[in-house]
C-alpha cells in the first residue's frame, strides 16, 4: 500500500476510513450499515418509522399495545430490562410501565447524545425506576459490565425494531449466542422480527414514495464526504432497494448512474455505470425459521405475538 497522503493524515476516524476503503475495494462494493446511523442518519431513520410505507414500526407498536399485559405476565415481577441499541428508549416505556415492579432499566447505545437525552426524559416519566445507561457497542462484553451494579434478578433482553434483521443469519446467530452468554438460565429475550411476505410490500417499505429512505441511504455518502475528505457527487448515485427471496432479505444499494471516480482521503475509487455499493440488509424471518435460530443459540421459544396481517412478530424466549 502507498504511504498515506497528506489528506489521509488529517482524518479523525481512522477506523471509519479503513472500513470505507476496504468496503469500496471489494468486487461488490459495500459499506458497513452501522455508518448509516450517525446523528443525521438516526433522525432520518426516525422519519422512516413514521412513513406509511414503512409498516414495521406500526405493526410492532400495534402488537405491543395489544399484548402488553400478556408480555408483562410472561416476563414476571422484578425483572431488569436490558436494551441493546436503545436509541431514544421510546419503545420500552410502555413495557416498563406495565411490568410488575421492575428492578431497573439498562439501555446500551453507541450514541451518547441520544442516550443521555433519553435517560433524562425517562427519569422524569418513570420516577422510581433505576436507570443506568451504558455508552458502547452492544456486541462488546464491556458494554454489559454495568449490569453488575444491579442486584441479582431476572434479566430480559429487549431487542425490538427488527434490528436483528440487520445481521446476516450467521451474525444473528452469533449475536443471540452472545446475548445468551450474558444471561442466566430462566432469563428472557423479547425480540421483534419482520416476517417474510410479498416482495411488493417489502420493497415499498424500503423505497418509500416520500424518498426518505433514499435520503437515509445517501447520507452515508454525505458522511464520507464530510468526515473522510471525499468528493462523492450525490446526484450521481440513486437509491435502490429490492427483496432477495432466496436470501430472505431486502438489500439496500446505491447505484452509480455513470462511470466516474471519487476521491476519498486521497485515494481514487472507480465506479462503473450501474455498479452498486451495498449499504444494508434487512433479513426477514418466518416464525418457524426464527424459532430454529433461537433453539440453535440456547434459547427456548416460549411464545410469539403477531399482528392480524401477520406482517411482523414479537417473540419471547427463555435461556435454557
Ligand atoms: C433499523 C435495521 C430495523 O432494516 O428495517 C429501514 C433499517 N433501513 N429502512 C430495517 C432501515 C431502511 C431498519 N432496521
Amino acid at each position: 500500500m502507498a504511504l498515506p497522503s497528506q489528506s489521509e493524515e488529517q482524518i479523525q476516524d481512522r477506523e471509519f476510513l479503513r472500513d470505507v476503503l476496504e468496503g469500496l475495494g471489494r468486487r461488490q462494493k459495500a459499506l458497513p450499515c452501522k455508518y448509516l446511523y450517525d446523528e443525521t442518519g438516526s433522525r432520518l431513520f426516525e422519519r422512516i418509522c413514521e412513513l406509511d410505507d414503512y409498516y414495521l414500526t406500526r405493526a410492532e407498536a400495534d402488537i405491543f399495545s395489544k399484548y402488553l399485559t400478556d408480555m408483562a405476565r410472561r416476563i414476571g415481577p422484578a425483572a431488569l430490562i436490558v436494551e441493546p441499541g436503545a436509541g431514544n428508549c421510546k419503545k420500552v416505556q410502555q413495557l416498563l410501565r406495565q411490568l410488575d415492579s421492575p428492578t431497573g432499566y439498562y439501555p446500551i447505545d453507541i450514541s451518547p447524545e441520544i442516550l443521555m437525552a433519553a435517560q433524562g426524559r425517562m427519569a422524569a416519566q418513570l420516577p422510581g425506576l433505576t436507570i443506568r445507561a451504558a455508552v458502547g457497542d452492544f456486541s462488546d462484553p464491556e458494554a454489559w459490565t454495568g449490569l453488575m451494579d444491579f442486584p441479582a434478578c431476572k434479566k430480559v433482553v429487549f431487542f425490538p425494531g427488527s434490528t436483528i434483521g440487520n445481521f446476516s443469519p450467521q451474525h444473528a446467530e452469533d449475536l443471540l449466542a452472545f446475548f445468551k452468554s450474558m444471561l442466566q438460565p430462566g432469563d428472557g429475550l423479547l425480540i421483534g422480527t419482520d416476517l417474510v411476505k410479498d416482495a411488493v410490500v417489502l420493497e415499498r417499505a424500503y423505497a418509500d414514495s416520500e424518498h426518505v429512505t433514499a435520503a437515509f441511504n445517501k447520507n452515508i455518502l454525505v458522511r464520507i464526504n464530510n468526515e473522510l475528505n471525499a468528493d462523492f457527487d450525490l446526484a450521481l448515485f440513486a437509491h435502490r432497494a429490492f427483496y432477495h427471496p432466496l436470501r430472505q432479505r431486502v438489500e439496500m444499494h446505491l447505484v452509480s448512474l455513470k462511470t466516474h471516480s471519487v476521491h476519498i482521503a486521497g485515494t481514487r475509487v472507480y465506479f462503473e455505470e450501474g455498479e452498486t455499493i451495498h449499504t444494508e440488509n434487512s433479513h426477514k424471518y418466518s416464525v418457524a425459521g426464527f424459532n430454529c435460530l433461537l433453539g440453535k443459540t440456547g434459547f427456548t421459544p416460549v411464545c410469539h405475538w403477531s399482528d392480524i396481517q401477520r406482517r411482523y412478530a414479537v417473540h419471547y424466549a427463555q435461556v435454557n
